[in-house]
Order: structure tokens, then C-alpha cells, then sequence
């Protein structure tokens, strides 16, 4: 059992704590705040991948009712941690996917323990128990909230709850005329003398117990979303988890989640910490796959930021780690972006482009989430427009980029034949159709914000460019490789044709799109005038601040007229493409942009680390590995742009630590289909072990020092 054990509880933490302790299965995400936590603690039991709009807010996911909002006192008093708790105890049980809670108070105990189920999606349980100490009389509520916690809600424009014996049935419309509908039912186990009655839906007991006693109640919530085009049977489900048991339930939960977490488990021996913050890691990317056709939002299951929605995040940080440890979750990842092409089409309409212009913040299908304005001014608290939505046009390369290495590693034909093509193809006339040609027949790709994204509106970013070189170079590839291979299937395309013709405008793209190649000095440009800028470090830039919460980017940002960077931007392209840059090339851009670099995204310290890694600079990249997996164990991380809260679970940071002591410690890299390893271990480190793919075939990799590497296969487990 893998313990993440919160000793105590701190009010100013609230809200990070609630994130922390965050359980989900990747459909559902319920935030770890505790039972009789209201709306003010910022209980969210998030559907991801369910979205509304409300008036002119925000399109975001939505949260339903929280159903497990109970209400206790003993002898008059409530149970509450903020009168009168004498300890108090909460944890994740991250192997197992289980929260945990135990609260003493002078008159009673308080445990819970709670699940969202790896077995069925549509399911979480809870059971709560309370011992009381002395003769006492008791009286706990319990029941919904219906006082739903919401970003920029509310969702639900019409409510009904609808009470059948110990069964409550939720009914919402949303705005957009979806239905939520939840069911919850309670099992009450007293072996004391009750009373049970109910008000507006809830659940009252009455108990007059003896010392010692204790109160067990299983509740059972189950959500269906006709948004999913599923149908509406939480009331079904409900009935049938509650007739299986809790236990059953958890075991069948445990099983599921537990052989997930071990496929992606790093062990590392002579470290506590980096293996407390790996497993924290790896707890979050096991919750967060699920069989729905979302993708995984930037902040995962834990709510509302960023609108639900899913980023770049997911293709360079999220995906290679479940292309080495699930295949399935791979899958589904590759698929949300095939489906989600008829969104790019229409952004890139709408742009005035051709092909597929994806969504900065990808919702279903595609749909674009990001708005014109994305940060809040401090001083004024007036919007501030930023060019995400319109300029960040590395997105269509990197799905581009993700679908040709899920190609690479899977050989996943039918992937390909069922849309993967297409979508290289329209990236490619997506870039096609961006780019202008200079005199000289040179390409460029002007008017862009890469991954730093304090300076907006930049021309020929070097991320940008080797991205888009890549995907149209990627199609020019694999249109020969399937026209050969699978004639038959590809010339039955309605466009097979326009993709034939295409290729010898793509050739010319590939050979004459601008990329700053380095002079005498090695250094990479980040784009066009980079280097004329003024040079001011992040800490200069911090120094000179009004306001913490300040942006630093935008049109007159403190840093968008400076060499400060928000986040990796030409290392993160030298850590996602290492065989295309020399370790001198590495070295000279690694000291050269590092002390630019804010990290300002929990993005950045991941791509640090895997370039530290491959230049030994072991203890930097173990520094930078740490960084990025204890962002939400407490590590700095910015909450707030401008007056816009950020926080809640980074899953790109999860999944960048997990990068960086697979791909940069380990050293791993594939040659034709091949695990490679080039070991980096840095001495806070004795040794690693994990288990990998290779193909379809499991391995499991031991690095004791820097010479030793041992590999076995492993037995395939079905489930
Ligand atoms: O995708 C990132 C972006 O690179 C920086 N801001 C946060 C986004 C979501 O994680």
C-alpha cells in the first residue's frame, strides 16, 4: 500500500488541498475536500468532458451535485474542523486509487473512504462511519448538496430531485440543453437505536448511542450525461452497486487501478522523495485515463480550470507516457483528436485557413474553448486580449506529430486508414495556407506565439517552424508508405486526389521552411529578433513587480519586451526532437536560454530535465525532475494570471516527471521500434525500475548504476 499521508489540516491550503487529495477514474473527478464541506471549500464533483455554457462565461466543464455532503453532530455539536477537531488525518492510498479521511473530535470519531470506480465510470462510493465516545445523541444529515460549486456556472438552468425510499434521483438541464442526471442512494448500518426521516431530500438519523458505538453509512452515486449520447440509467446503476455492496465494489475498483498503477510505477531505490513524488504522478495519470472519447484536461479531473479543456499537454507530455504503459488510454488519446478534426476544420474557416487548425483548448469534438481574452489585468481588472486562440499554431503539428509517433511505436494501420491520414494531410494544408513565400521561395510561418507565451505575435518561432516542417514532412511520409501499402483503402478517399497533388507543395515547403539556423555562436533564435530584445531575467522582471498576481506576458506584459520567457521553448523542441540537435548545439542553447527562463508553466521543468539529463548536468535535471513532479504536492507553481485563478491538478507536469526520469535518467529513446537506454542517473539515485512497451510486448528495465541495465520480459496480463 502506497500511503500520501496529510497529517493535520491547514485552512490557508484549502484549496490546494482539495486539489491534492482529488480521486477520479477519468471520467469523474471528485475533489478531496471533506464530508461536511460546502460551497465556500470548493467541493466539485467534475464530469470531464461534459460542457455548458453559461450566459457570456466561460464554456466549461460541469459539475454535478456533490453527493456526499454530510452534516453530523453529536450531543448538539457539530462535528467540524474548524470548532473543534483534536486530530485530524487525510490520505491517498495512490496504488489503490482510495481517499481516506479520520477525525477525532472530543465526543467522536470521524473515518470515510471514498472512490471513484476504475470498474464502472458512472460510479463513486463512499463509506462513512462515526464512533462516538460516550452515551450521546447523534443526529447526521446526508444527502446532495444541491448548492453546486461552479467556476462560471451555473450549468444547470433546470434542477429536479426526485426522492424514492433511500434513493434520490438528480435531474439537471444545462444551458445548452443537455441532461446530468445523478442518482444516490444510502445504506444506513446502525446497530443502535434510529430514527430515519428526511427533509427537502435529505437524509436525517437520529440515534441515541451507547459508548462506542458506531454509524456506518454506504453511499452510492452514479452519473449519466446525455451529453455523451448515453443513456440516462443512473437510477439503474445505482440500484445495482448498492446491491453489490461497497466491498465488492472496492475490490473491483482496486483490482483495475492498481494493475494500471504498477504498468506505470517508477521504482526508485535510495530516495523517498523522488519516489513520493513519482507515485503522486503516476497516481494522477492512472486515474486519469478513462474509455470516454475526451482527452485529459490540462488540470485533469480537479475541476474547472482552464475550462475542462485539453491542451498540447496531452500530446508531448501525457501521451508518451501512456504509449509506454497503456496502450489503450494511448488509443483514445490518438482517437479525441481524429474525431475532434471536424472542430479544426471549422477554426480553421473561421481563421480564413485551409485544413485543420486545432483548438488551443480542445473541447468535444473538437471545439474550440480558448476566448480572445484569457487574463484579467490586475490594476484595472479589465480583460486583457491575448493571441492564444488565434496564434498558437504549433497545436496542429503536435496532434500531427503525436498520431505519426502512436503510428511509430503501435503500428496501428487501421489508426491511420480510419482518419489518421486525413489529419496529416490537413495540418499540412493548415501550415500550407499560413505560411507565406518570400522572394527568395522561402517559407515562413509569421504572426505566431510558441510555447513561451509571453511574446505574442512573433514571426518564425523555431518551435513553430520544426513542428509544422515536421507534420507536413510526416504526411509526405506516410501518404508514400499507405499509397503503396494500402492503395486500395487510400485511393478510395473522397480527397486522394487533392493529398496526390498536394505532395510536391509539401516537398517544397519542407526544403525551404525558415528555420534560424545558429551562427558562430551556436545559439538557436527563439524566433525573429529574439535576441534584440532587452535582457532582463525573470528575477529582474519579479523584482520590479507591483502586484505578485501581475501577467507578464501580453501586448505590455514586464517581460514581453525582454528576453524572459515564460517556459522552455527552444529546449522543449531540443528535448521532443533530441536526434536532430548535437550535444554542443544542446549545451550552448541549454546556458543560454536557462536563465531567461521564468518556468512560469509547470510545463517547463520537465523539458529542462530531459536536456539536462542528456548533457550529464545530472543534478540539474534531477533538481528540475523534482520541480516537476511535486508541483502539487506543495512545489511552486502560479495560481493566478492576472486576477484569473490556474490552479488545480498539472497533469503535464505529472506526466513530464515521468518523462524525465524515463527518457532523461534511464536515458531511454527507441531506434527502429527498439528501447534504447543511455543511462543518466544522477547520485540522488541508486537505481530505477519500470515497465515499458516495446511494440505489444511488456519489458521491465533495471538501471542499477550507470552501467548496469538489465531488461526481462514480462507476462502479459488481459483484463
Ligand atoms: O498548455 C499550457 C501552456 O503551454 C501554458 N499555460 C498553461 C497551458 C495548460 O497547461
Amino acid at each position: 500500500m502506497i500511503e500520501l499521508k496529510e497529517q493535520g489540516f491547514s485552512f490557508e491550503e484549502e484549496k490546494d488541498l482539495g486539489t491534492r487529495f482529488v480521486i477520479g477514474n477519468g471520467h469523474l473527478g471528485y475533489r478531496g475536500t471533506l464530508e461536511e464541506d460546502g460551497k465556500a471549500s470548493l467541493p466539485a464533483l467534475n464530469v470531464v468532458g461534459f460542457y455548458d455554457r453559461y450566459q457570456d462565461n466561460w464554456r466549461e466543464s460541469v459539475n454535478m451535485p456533490n453527493p456526499f455532503y454530510i452534516k453530523a453532530e453529536v450531543n448538539g455539536k457539530p462535528l467540524s474542523l474548524k470548532d473543534n477537531c483534536l486530530d485530524h488525518s487525510q490520505s491517498l492510498i495512490l496504488d489503490q486509487g482510495l481517499f481516506q479521511r479520520r477525525s477525532e473530535f472530543a465526543s467522536a470519531l470521524i473515518q470515510t473512504e471514498r472512490f471513484c470506480s476504475k470498474a464502472n465510470e458512472h460510479l463513486l462510493c463512499l463509506k462513512y462511519t462515526l464512533r462516538v465516545k460516550e452515551p450521546s445523541i447523534v443526529n447526521i444529515s446526508l444527502g446532495f448538496d444541491k448548492d453546486i460549486y461552479d467556476i462560471n456556472g451555473p450549468h444547470f438552468k433546470k434542477t429536479t430531485y426526485i426522492r424514492k425510499g433511500r434513493l434520490v434521483r438528480f435531474l439537471g438541464v444545462t444551458n445548452e440543453g443537455d441532461e446530468g442526471e445523478e442518482a444516490l442512494l444510502i445504506q444506513p448500518q446502525i446497530r443502535t437505536f434510529y430514527s430515519e426521516s428526511y427533509q427537502d431530500d435529505r437524509m436525517l438519523i437520529s440515534a441515541e448511542a451507547k459508548e462506542g458505538s458506531e454509524l456506518t453509512f454506504f453511499l452510492f452515486a452514479t452519473v449519466c450525461c446525455s451529453f455523451f449520447k448515453e443513456p440516462l440509467k443512473a437510477e439503474e446503476e445505482v440500484e445495482e452497486a448498492s446491491k453489490k455492496g461497497y466491498e465488492e465494489n472496492k475490490e473491483e475498483h482496486i483490482k483495475i487501478f492498481q494493475k494500471h498503477f504498477n504498468s506505470g510505477r517508477v521504482v526508485i531505490q535510495g530516495n523517498k522523495e523522488a519516489q513520493e513524488k513519482i507515485d503522486y504522478s503516476i497516481y494522477l495519470l492512472t486515474s486519469a485515463a478513462s474509455s470516454y472519447l475526451t482527452s485529459i484536461p490540462a488540470r485533469g479531473f480537479s475541476g474547472q480550470t482552464y475550462k475542462g479543456a485539453a491542451f498540447w499537454d496531452s500530446e508531448n507530455f501525457l501521451l508518451p507516457f501512456y504509449l509506454l504503459t497503456d496502450p489503450e488510454e494511448a488509443k483514445n488519446l490518438i482517437l479525441y483528436r481524429i474525431n475532434g478534426l471536424k472542430g479544426a476544420l471549422k477554426k480553421a474557416k473561421e481563421f480564413s485557413y485551409q485544413g485543420a487548425f486545432y483548438a488551443w483548448e480542445s473541447q468535444e469534438d473538437g471545439k474550440e474553448g480558448c476566448s480572445k481574452y484569457n487574463v484579467k489585468d490586475v490594476k484595472t481588472g479589465k480583460w486583457v486580449r491575448t493571441y492564444f486562440v488565434d496564434k498558437q499554431i504549433h497545436i496542429s503539428g503536435d496532434i500531427a506529430l503525436a498520431i505519426l509517433s502512436y503510428y511509430e511505436r503501435t503500428k496501428d494501420i487501421q489508426i491511420m486508414l480510419q482518419g489518421g491520414i486525413e489529419v496529416l494531410y490537413q495540418v499540412s494544408l493548415f501550415y500550407l495556407s499560413y505560411a507565406i513565400k518570400d522572394k527568395e521561395g522561402t517559407y515562413h510561418l509569421n504572426d505566431v506565439i510558441g510555447p513561451d507565451e509571453y511574446h505574442e505575435r512573433v514571426d518564425d518561432n523555431a518551435f513553430t517552424n520544426m513542428v509544422a516542417k515536421k507534420s507536413v514532412g510526416g504526411f509526405i511520409r506516410m501518404f508514400a508508405e499507405f499509397d503503396h501499402q494500402f492503395h486500395h483503402e487510400l485511393s478510395s478517399y473522397p480527397d486522394y486526389q487533392q493529398m496526390k497533388s498536394f505532395i510536391s507543395q509539401g516537398e517544397d515547403f519542407v526544403a525551404h521552411l525558415y528555420f534560424p539556423y545558429p551562427g558562430t555562436d551556436g545559439i538557436i533564435e527563439q524566433f525573429k529578433g529574439y535576441f534584440d530584445l532587452k535582457d532582463l531575467t525573470p528575477s529582474q522582471i519579479k523584482a520590479s513587480l507591483k502586484d505578485p498576481k501581475q501577467y507578464w506576458g501580453g501586448k505590455d506584459g514586464p517581460a514581453s519586451k525582454t528576453k524572459t520567457i515564460k517556459q522552455a521553448d527552444v529546449i522543449a523542441m531540443m528535448s521532443l526532437f533530441p536526434f536532430d540537435f548535437s550535444l554542443d548545439s544542446l549545451k550552448k542553447n541549454y546556458d543560454y536560454y536557462l536563465p531567461y527562463t521564468e518556468h512560469g508553466s509547470s510545463l517547463s521543468s520537465s523539458m529542462y530535465a530531459l536536456a539536462a539529463f542528456r548533457l550529464e548536468k545530472n543534478e540539474e535535471g534531477y533538481n528540475f525532475f523534482i520541480k516537476s513532479a511535486g508541483v502539487d504536492l506543495g512545489g511552486e507553481s502560479k495560481s493566478w494570471a492576472g486576477k484569473i485563478y490556474i490552479g488545480g491538478s498539472h497533469m503535464a507536469a505529472a506526466g513530464g516527471s515521468y518523462l524525465s526520469l524515463v527518457y532523461g535518467a534511464a536515458g531511454l529513446s527507441f531506434i527502429d521500434g527498439r528501447a534504447v537506454f543511455n543511462p543518466h542517473l544522477p547520485k540522488e539515485i541508486e537505481s530505477l525500475s519500470f515497465s515499458y512497451l516495446e511494440g505489444k510486448e511488456k519489458k521491465k528495465v533495471t538501471i542499477d548504476d550507470k552501467k548496469v541495465v538489465m531488461i526481462e520480459s514480462e507476462e502479459q496480463e488481459n483484463d
